[in-house]
């Protein structure tokens, strides 16, 4: 069922580029290249004013008294909001998306470092700043909880005593498979290995922070917000529900966004208290993050603390994988996943083999650290899914002395047997793993490379070499299993086509960078023939696009793209009763080719899709019952996932005198299903694969036993750049979705899950003349040199 086939042309020149997929240069890039991109805070109002919020400096207290006085007599200050003063208008909580609640400004309690406990609004960034100094609050320390593993200690103290009738730490419980059958499985087998993982708190780290301008209107009591959100249509309700005002009083804008990875995902308190802050002043006020305040205090990644095990035959038939995971959420549940899925897709950790049994218990703990979970391109935990497994894959190619590819391939679900149905009830809808993994192998040129590392060992030099295989699921919903607080997982999508043949399609995702400009207007151009210069993609104003639930979990392609191939098959549709009219003979003898319609068997007479759009919109008559103009509207809800996959070789070196870890070679192939632009996917899979490599050498959000967070600025939080990454060298399959209407799959989120199991595989792998089996990320030299004196470190 795999084809590879692919329009290799790179178009210079977008104007000659016809119709459809293949590379094309982004049409969003001259605004970005020139400098001319809008990012909201470049948005700038008549009398606008600006937000400042006071954060915690300590991870868990009791707040005595705040004084506000001082503060509100500094010059320029036109307003000082604490917690209290929200409470009296019942605006000092706010839900999360995990219908759990979050303190907007801290009223009892401070429950993490970093959080808001009062803000300024002043005539400019640095009068509201030098005003937080000014601010006076008396704390009452409590002991905080910071390692996951003590929360729910009998001795520990309680941090959510908001929660009515709460007496420890417990967020919930979550299970997954059959644990009996797993067990009876686990009996059997001829070998059992078990590992420890830590994937630890990493931070996305977007480049540009989180912001909002409000502007709410007294008069006409209608609110304008430009927000760093990748969810405008979803934020905007909620704020409607809480605010109990109508959506249509309520306009959020997302322009131009730098980046957003899952951290634009939470309503952050931040975007609150502008809009609170607006309403107070009557003026337009800003709020933007620095980067520390992003650091500590929006959504993480990760932290989850697993033990995994896997069960064999001798022969490395594996039979059943089970884990036991703890989930650290911090101070609030503010993970944004669907609601029945409270570790979001993390069933799907059997990953791409064909198991007979499988089970997962999960616990998650509240701690004083600031609250996130699902974000940093993680396919709602897919990352840990995908970690947990290859990497016990590869503790049991080691404990059977198999090659790590042999294994792997040995166990892969076959062709023939998708759709198939995991032991965690996932239907992986199609795959074809074999050639993925072959591909790979050849690329990398596995087996020379092998006998290289042989040849290495032997003069006592350290190199690896690390596999990953891996199985997606992206594209929430359909919307009867998936919903974020009711609101069900399915995206509308509107395109008019204007007189001239010029066309506009209406979006509900949000690109953050990810070219959606380019690619739905290329998904379009597909469809209708118009070339992707004349189709203008709109999106990130709910005042002028269709209700849909936002751009996370890789769904753009998956759910937005069909419903953008849909609506445009709905608009050639109407597009040929009128060209049946045009041309005087029945719908049934017209043929469609890229752009036209033509009478079969006589190819001279035909009429274009602009002909058809100024007759739509012009003077002559319509066929019957056919209304004049040419757009259509549909919301698309998805039957099922799209479940894309893929095969990543990594190649390190260690320096056995420092430690240092070099990826030297770095091999990825991918199948995403239909691929409409394969430049921009290599450019999301470049991206990922370099967040790969910051999770697993460089990238760690810790904290110190007083709950202080030790990675505040990109001085201690280290993030990759061009000098720590090799050329990456990128390949494809193509294993369409059979359900999906143009049979791609989701890709955004690929190389971030796929890539550090195969950096830590190929680091074990390297380390293996020392015995060691596993080390937990990041691969920072400190820890591989503690690695090599087999020393572990508590992460
Ligand atoms: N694409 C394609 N062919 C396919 C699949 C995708 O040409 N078969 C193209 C799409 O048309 C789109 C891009 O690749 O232009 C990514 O598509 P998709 O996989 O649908 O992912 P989303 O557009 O929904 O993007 C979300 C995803 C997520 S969840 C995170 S996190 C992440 C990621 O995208 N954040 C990003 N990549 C990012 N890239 C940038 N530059 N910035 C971010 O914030
Ligand atoms: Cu998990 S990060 Mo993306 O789904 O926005």
């Amino acid at each position: 069922m795999t084809t590879v086939h692919e329009r290799v042309d790179t178009f210079h020149d977008n104007d000659q580029k016809p119709v459809g997929y293949g590379r094309m240069l982004r049409k969003e890039d001259p605004r970005f290249l020139r400098g001319r991109g809008r990012y909201v805070d470049d948005v700038q109002l008549p009398g606008m004013l600006h937000l400042a919020i006071l954060r915690s400096p300590v991870a868990h207290a009791r707040i005595v008294s705040i004084d506000t006085s001082a503060a509100e007599a500094s010059p320029g200050v036109k307003a000082v909001v604490t917690g209290a003063m929200l409470a009296q208008q019942n605006l000092a909580w706010m839900p999360t998306l995990s219908n759990d609640v979050q303190a907007v400004l801290a009223t009892d309690k401070v429950r993490f470092q970093g959080q808001e406990v009062a803000f300024v609004v002043a005539e400019d960034r640095y009068a509201a700043r030098d005003a937080l100094e000014l601010i006076d609050v008396e704390y009452d320390v409590l002991d905080p909880v910071i390692d996951a593993r003590r929360a729910l200690a009998p001795d520990a103290p309680l941090i959510r005593d908001d929660l009515d009738g709460k007496t420890n730490n417990h967020c919930f419980d979550w299970e997954t498979g059959d644990e009996a059958a797993t067990e009876a499985v686990f009996a059997r087998a001829d070998v059992v290995v078990s590992q420890d993982l830590v994937y630890p708190r990493v931070h996305p780290a977007p480049m540009e922070t989180c912001g909002a301008v409000a502007d709410y209107d007294a008069v006409d009591g209608k609110l304008r917000l430009w927000s760093t959100t990748q969810a405008p249509h979803a934020h905007r309700t909620l704020y409607a529900i809480v605010a109990g005002l109508p959506e249509h009083k309520i306009q959020v804008i997302s322009p131009d966004i730098g980046g957003g990875f899952g951290n634009k995902v939470p309503i952050y308190p931040g975007y609150v208290c502008a809009i609170v802050a607006s309403i107070v002043t009557g003026k337009p006020v800003k709020w933007m993050e620095d980067r520390s305040e992003n650091l500590i205090s929006t959504g993480f990644a990760r932290d989850y603390i697993m033990r995994g095990e896997i069960a064999a035959t001798r022969d490395g038939r594996i039979l059943g994988i089970r884990t036991n995971v703890l989930a650290d959420h911090g101070a609030f549940n503010g993970t944004a996943a669907p609601v029945k899925y409270p570790a979001g897709f993390f069933g799907v950790f059997t990953g791409s083999y064909d198991i007979e049994a499988a089970y997962c218990k999960m616990t998650a703990v509240y701690t004083n650290k600031a609250p996130g979970g699902v974000a940093y391109a993680c396919s709602f935990r897919i990352t840990e899914a995908v970690y947990l497994v290859e990497r016990i894959v590869d503790c049991l190619a080691d404990e059977l002395g198999m090659d790590p590819a042999e294994l792997r391939l040995k166990n892969f679900i076959q062709p023939e047997q998708f759709p198939y149905t995991t032991k965690t009830g996932w239907v992986y809808d199609s795959g074809n793993y074999e050639p993925t993994m072959r591909l790979a192998m050849e690329m990398a040129g596995y087996d020379e490379l092998r006998r290289e590392q042989a040849e290495k060992r032997a003069r006592g030099e350290l190199m690896g070499i690390g596999i990953a295989f891996f199985t997606e699921a992206v594209g929430a919903g359909p919307r009867k299993d998936m919903d974020i607080l009711g609101l069900g997982m399915a995206d509308g999508c509107e395109l008019r086509v204007h007189p001239t043949g010029k066309a506009v399609v209406r979006l509900s995702v949000q690109s953050q960078g990810q070219g959606h400009e380019t690619t739905f207007a290329q998904i379009v151009a597909e469809e209708i023939g118009i070339p992707p210069a004349d189709i203008e993609v709109l999106h990130g104003d709910t005042d002028n696009t269709p209700f849909g639930l936002g751009t996370y979990g890789s769904r753009s392609t998956p759910v937005s793209g069909a419903a953008a191939a849909l609506v445009a098959r709905k608009v050639r549709d109407k597009a040929r009763i009128i060209a049946s009219g045009m041309l005087e003979v029945s719908v049934a003898d017209l043929e469609w080719e890229k752009g036209a319609f033509r009478v079969a068997g006589d190819p001279g007479r035909s009429v274009t899709i602009q002909d058809i759009a100024l007759r739509a919109h012009g003077a002559g008559d319509l066929p019957e019952g056919i209304e004049g103009g040419l757009e259509a509207q549909i919301c698309y809800n998805p039957s099922n996932l799209t479940y894309p996959h893929g095969a990543y070789i990594c190649v390190v070196d260690i320096d056995p005198g420092t430690a240092q870890v070099t990826v030297r070679r770095f091999i990825a192939v991918d199948d995403c299903g239909t691929r409409i632009n394969p430049m921009i996917i290599e450019g999301q899979v470049h991206g990922g694969l370099t967040d790969g490599v910051g999770m697993a050498l460089m990238e760690m959000i810790a904290f110190d036993e007083d709950g202080n967070c030790l990675g505040a600025s990109l001085m201690d939080y280290l993030i990759p750049t061009s000098l720590e990454v090799p050329d990456w060298e990128t390949g494809f399959t193509v294993t369409p979705s059979p359900h999906h209407p143009i049979g791609a799959k989701g890709v955004g989120e690929s190389a971030t899950v796929g890539s550090p199991p195969a950096i830590v595989n190929a680091v074990v792998d390297a380390l293996k003349p020392f015995g060691v089996r596993h080390a937990d990320m990041p691969l920072t030299p400190s820890r591989v040199w503690d690695a090599m004196r087999g020393q572990a470190r508590p992460p």
